[in-house]
């Protein structure tokens, strides 16, 4: 009967040990201990023949009793366990529907970028593609090509960034588009060209980046009437039918006769302010018939073709359109003066 108390104690001890336990891997070792294939009860149950036959029934049946016990011990602890692992890591991933939502606002356009969107498709509209070119431009085709030979006095009027590659500059304006454009098209042409240009000017009307479109358009018969009905057009179109439009002759190497447009100011309805200078006008165009010198120099039959160019000042009409006193709030991006654009 030594047997059997040692069933007993062992029972016992066991026991306890299992209900000290928490965690899955000690389970399977104490597991292991007690049924594995070495295990103590196991041991106990292959021996059994060795036990006197008188005893080996009751020892059999109570080793049986208590594998059982631990079989069924050991269930119920290892889903607990596991219910418990469960628990804490649903709390930690809690969701804590309390927390307010946090909304990531879309963005948008700047407001630059969708008045010159808006403008090229106007000309789109018209019929006039869109042409492109680089803003580090040649020199020649800034200024030479254009009708602005060196030591001409017109290159002041642009005051021009000059960067360390021999015969290159920022480009000034879009004007070097017509250039690029009439050497590798023949007339008929009618293209719009939009891009950043770059000049040494800062003030409430100037900044030293801003944007252009310049237009060019070459065939027989083109008239000074065609410019002015062609930009009539645009900006009724731009500011509604009742915008005040000025015409004033200007000079521009690369245009003759050449004039410089004026639209009524918005920002003070004409009654002066420090966007229009007191004036109540705001130019925002240059404009004219394209120069023959300009013909020559890309190889265009003067005889035969006549063409107007213009070129616009993108952050004016913006300024213009939306009422902005400077124009430099277009490019300190200040959000709370750029979100007033939204959905425009
Ligand atoms: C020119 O740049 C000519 N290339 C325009 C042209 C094209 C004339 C084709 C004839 C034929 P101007 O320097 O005036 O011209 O500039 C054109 C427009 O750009 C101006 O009317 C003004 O609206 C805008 N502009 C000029 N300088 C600035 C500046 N620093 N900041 C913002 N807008 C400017």
């Amino acid at each position: 009967m030594e047997l059997k108390k040692e069933l007993e104690a062992l029972k016992g001890d066991y026991e306890k040990k299992f209900e000290e336990i928490n965690n899955l891997q000690e389970l399977q070792k104490l597991k292991a201990e007690l049924l594995g294939k070495k295990g103590k009860i196991t041991q106990v149950l292959k021996n059994l023949k060795n036990v006197p036959p008188e005893e080996r029934k009751e020892i059999g049946k109570l080793a049986n009793q208590i594998k059982q016990f631990f079989e069924d011990l050991i269930k119920a602890k290892e889903q607990s366990i596991k219910d418990k692992l469960l628990e804490e890591e649903l709390k930690k991933s809690q969701i804590d529907i309390t927390l307010p939502p946090f909304w990531i606002e879309a963005g948008a356009p700047h407001v630059v970028k969708e008045t010159l969107k808006e403008i090229t498709d106007i000309f789109v509209t018209m019929g006039f593609s869109v042409a492109e070119g680089p803003e580090v431009e040649r020199e020649e085709y800034n200024f030479d090509m254009l009708n602005i030979p060196k030591d001409h006095p017109a290159r002041d009027m642009q005051d021009t960034f000059f960067i360390n590659k021999e015969g290159y500059v920022l480009r000034t304006h879009t004007s070097p588009v017509q250039i690029r454009t009439m050497l590798t098209k023949k007339p008929p042409i009618a293209i719009v060209a939009p891009g950043r240009v770059y000049r040494k000017d800062a003030d409430p009307t100037h900044s030293p980046m801003f944007h252009q479109i310049e237009g060019l358009f070459v065939d027989e018969n083109v008239t000074f009437k065609d410019l002015k009905g062609i930009l009539k057009k645009f900006l009724e179109t731009v500011f509604g039918e009742n915008i005040s439009i000025r015409l004033r002759p200007s000079y521009f190497p690369f245009t003759e006769p050449s004039v410089e447009v004026d639209i009524g100011c918005t920002v003070c309805g004409g009654e002066g302010c420090r966007v229009c200078k007191s004036t109540g006008w705001l130019e925002i165009l240059g404009a004219g018939m394209v120069d023959p010198n300009v013909f020559e120099a890309v190889g265009i039959d003067t005889e035969k073709y006549t063409g107007f160019a213009f070129g616009l000042g993108i952050e004016r009409i913006a300024m213009l359109k939306y009422r902005i006193p400077d124009i430099r709030l277009l490019f300190t991006n200040d959000l709370r003066f750029n979100t007033q654009f939204k959905g425009i």
